[in-house]
């Protein structure tokens, strides 16, 4: 069973990713299709919001298998889709190798080469450092939030990052970079603990090149510890906290512990990875918390400029787009720190990121006019 909603279009075609996941279903995609709406107007480019999916589960299937689920899901999608329409990409399930399969098959039906997806391969009108955007962007936002709000970076920080999929790996390698020490990582069976930090190409060899499970680890680092329960990691001591996986991964008993071991700030890299209640918890206690819709707006921001360089016919360096995902990314927490301050709360950044976003989405409704 396969969706695609088209949420808002108010401020440009449709646009954001397509999941592949057994748990998929009409209400998550419109979730998901709603707060990208917002995000993407947080980004300042000219995108509107939508999200696809099917729930067709990717695990151990062949290459060819997952070559002929792409090829028979476009065969539906292609006519609701386009360059200037609605512009998917990945997301849960979905790497450069199914985008691919799926632009491949777009490009047979329609007869043209157009920027109908992003997150393509750079051989065929892909942008560097897309891969890298969201978990790149991410912590671009989340040193910002520290710098702003308590004078500190990640530098000689704990960090705990659940998930090890595109967004995790890539704010695994940013942290790291940034003088963090990554003590733990998970994917769906498990989590890895590991005090003296994780090696993001041990990570990228075992998940990314391989699609093996993150136990594999212990292949490479004997002396890390496995636990096969991935809601424990929240268990684990940190300064701050990084939720890469998926929806409502963090409940309020997690945000309790997370408190009680004096968690500084929590960053959602994956869309609504904290529930209502952990959300409220965070900011009643002043934890420093960036939404999703801003902190991992990174990612949509740099296939919003992968559209500008497919319509420009023309690629851009790896330095440029990062720069530009840098600058961005500031800007955004700048932007939702300011609104969340006017309206009362300077910790509510969930207040300001839904007002900033909204406002813009709104004027552009109202000056279009009512059907
Ligand atoms: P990937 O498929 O690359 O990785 C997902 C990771 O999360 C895997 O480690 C996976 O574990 C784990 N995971 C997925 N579902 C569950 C679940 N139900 N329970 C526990 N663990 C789970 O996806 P992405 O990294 O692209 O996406 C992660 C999140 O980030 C999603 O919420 C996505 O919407 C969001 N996001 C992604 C962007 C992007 O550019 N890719 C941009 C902005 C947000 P396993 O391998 O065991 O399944
Ligand atoms: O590039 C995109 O449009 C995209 C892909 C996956 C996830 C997201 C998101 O912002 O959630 C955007």
């Amino acid at each position: 069973r396969a969706f695609r909603v088209q949420f808002n279009s108010a401020i440009g075609p449709y646009k954001g990713g397509i999941r592949l996941h057994p748990s998929v279903n009409q209400s998550i995609m419109k979730f998901l299709a709603f707060e990208q709406t917002l995000k993407n107007s947080l980004t300042g480019l000219a995108m509107g919001g939508g999200k696809g999916g099917c729930d067709f589960d990717p695990k151990g299937k062949s290459d060819v298998e997952i070559m002929h689920f792409c090829q028979s899901f476009i065969t539906e999608l292609f006519r609701h889709i386009g360059a200037d329409t609605d512009v998917p990409a990945g997301d849960i399930g979905t790497g450069a190798r199914e985008v691919g399969y799926m632009f491949g098959q777009y490009k047979r039906l329609k007869n043209e080469f157009t920027g109908v997806f992003t997150g393509k391969g750079l051989a065929f009108g892909g942008s560097l450092a897309r891969p890298e955007a969201t978990g790149y962007g991410l912590c671009y936002f989340t040193n910002k939030m520290l710098e702003v709000m308590k004078q500190t970076s990640f530098k000689d920080k704990k960090v705990i990052i659940s998930g090890s999929g595109n967004v995790a790996m890539y704010a695994l390698q940013k942290v790291t970079e940034l003088g963090g020490t990554v003590v733990a990582m998970s994917d769906s069976g498990g989590y890895i603990y590991n005090e003296n930090g994780i090696d993001f190409e041990v990570i990228k060899e075992i998940k990314l090149n391989n699609r093996l499970r993150i136990n594999e680890y212990l292949k490479y680092y004997p002396e890390t510890v496995y636990v096969a329960n991935s809601k424990e990691i929240w268990g684990v001591k940190c300064d701050i906290a990084l939720p890469c996986a998926t929806q409502n991964e963090i409940d309020i008993e997690d945000a309790e512990k997370l408190v009680a071991n004096n968690v500084l700030a929590v960053a959602e890299g994956a869309n609504m990875p904290c529930t209502l209640e952990a959300t409220n918890y965070f900011i009643e206690n002043n934890v420093l918390y960036g939404p999703a819709k801003a902190a991992n707006a990174g990612g949509v921001l740099v296939s919003g400029l992968e559209m500008s360089q497919n319509s420009m016919r023309l690629s851009w360096s790896f330095e440029e787009v990062d720069e530009k995902l840098k600058n961005q990314m500031e800007k955004i927490f700048m932007e939702v720190y300011e609104c969340a301050k006017h309206y009362g709360n300077e910790y509510n950044t969930v207040l300001g990121a839904n007002i900033s976003g909204f406002k813009k989405v709104a004027t552009a409704m109202m000056a279009q006019g009512v059907c």
